[in-house]
């Protein structure tokens, strides 16, 4: 019998930093999807969303972050708060907005709403409702990239309520034990509904989980969207490389409620102003671009811009038709194969 091998630390990074063309774009990402989203709340208290509403708001950095480390043919899989790694991912906003509003143009034709967004040509294997299931779904995908050699990686998404599902321990093993190309990555965001990490977790450090299989970990801050696409580069570049699955647990913070539903009762007094005030990604990047330079006015022309992209979004999700009624119990199950 070997002795238990202990997970080797995380390499440092290969990439260059970002220059100022670098960091721009994902800037003007995390501000899309943030203007994106807003758009979705003013919909959803419009009541042309229904059903369930989890907002990103606050941790753009992570996904915007995790997608420049990521190549095209990467796949993503996630729970419900998945509007901002969706966009990150490649789905349009139109598309993704149609999905909430419940129209055939859709991401997932209507069918699937907010937590259930799914688009097989950018590779975004979806959000799932159910907290945890996705590791598990996600351990099948990796499975099947590294059978069919494609050299792809899988993300897989979910949040500090999610690493004491048991689902997710036994894809870790799993993970580990056949060495798939897999990072699992926690968002944690100090918050499983109302209850706080330390309220639920005896171990709230989530990524050390990891060491009980073997599998190589790192917990880092996900504010600064440069340090996530780094620390992200590392975990991407192990997993691919076949040295099997990585965790990494990203601290994190959302700004808005559980869902759109929450009366937001838990926090402490002040907390969630402070974390506006010094944790807010997209704030803390227009400062290091104002490093580089950049102007207010050249911020503000990708504002307006956002501005218009966000809008028509919602005008072309409002305009679209609802699913045809024949299509109830389409996409149900895969055709079957002649
Ligand atoms: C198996 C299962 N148990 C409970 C729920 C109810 N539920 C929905 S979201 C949630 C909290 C998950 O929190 P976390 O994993 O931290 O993700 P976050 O919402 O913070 O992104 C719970 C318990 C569920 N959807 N599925
Ligand atoms: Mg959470």
């Amino acid at each position: 019998m070997t002795p238990v091998s202990l997970a080797p630390p995380l390499p440092p990074t290969s990439v260059p930093q970002l220059d100022k063309d670098g960091l721009f774009p994902l800037w003007e990402q995390m501000v899309l999807i943030r203007r994106v989203e807003e758009m979705a709340a003013k919909a959803y208290t419009e009541r042309k969303i229904l059903g369930f509403c989890h907002l990103y708001i606050g941790q753009e950095s992570v996904a915007v972050g995790a997608a420049a480390a990521c190549r095209p043919e990467d796949r993503w899989i996630t729970g419900y708060r998945e509007h901002g790694q969706a966009m990150a991912k490649g789905v349009t906003p139109r598309a993704m907005m149609a999905e909430l509003f419940g129209k055939r143009t859709g991401a997932s034709r209507g069918l699937g709403g907010s937590m259930h967004i799914f688009d097989k040509n950018v590779h975004f294997m979806g959000g799932y409702g159910i907290v945890g299931a996705q590791c598990a779904l996600g351990t099948g995908v990796a499975w099947s990239l590294k059978h069919l050699k494609t050299g792809a990686v899988c993300l897989c998404w979910f949040g500090d309520g999610a690493a004491n599902q048991g689902a997710f321990f036994e894809s870790m093993c799993l993970a580990q034990l056949y060495k798939l190309p897999i990072v699992f990555v926690c968002e944690n965001n100090f918050y499983a509904m109302g209850t706080s990490v330390e309220r639920s977790s005896a171990v709230i450090d989530m990524s050390v989980r990891g060491l009980g299989v073997g599998m190589a970990r790192e917990q880092f801050e996900g504010f600064d969207v440069e340090h996530v696409r780094n620390r992200m580069s590392a975990a991407i570049e192990h997993a691919r490389s076949g040295q099997g699955p990585v965790i990494v647990e990203v601290m994190t913070y959302r700004h808005r409620g559980h869902s759109m539903s929450d009366p937001a009762k838990y926090r402490k007094p002040g907390e969630l102003e402070e974390r506006k005030q010094n944790s807010d990604p997209i704030s803390i990047t227009e400062e290091r671009l104002r490093g580089f330079g950049v102007t207010d006015a050249e911020m503000e022309a990708v504002r307006e811009r956002v501005e218009v992209i966000a809008k028509d979004a919602y005008e072309f999700a409002d305009a679209s038709l609802p699913p045809d009624p024949a299509d109830l119990y389409a996409y149900t199950y895969a055709p079957a194969s002649s």
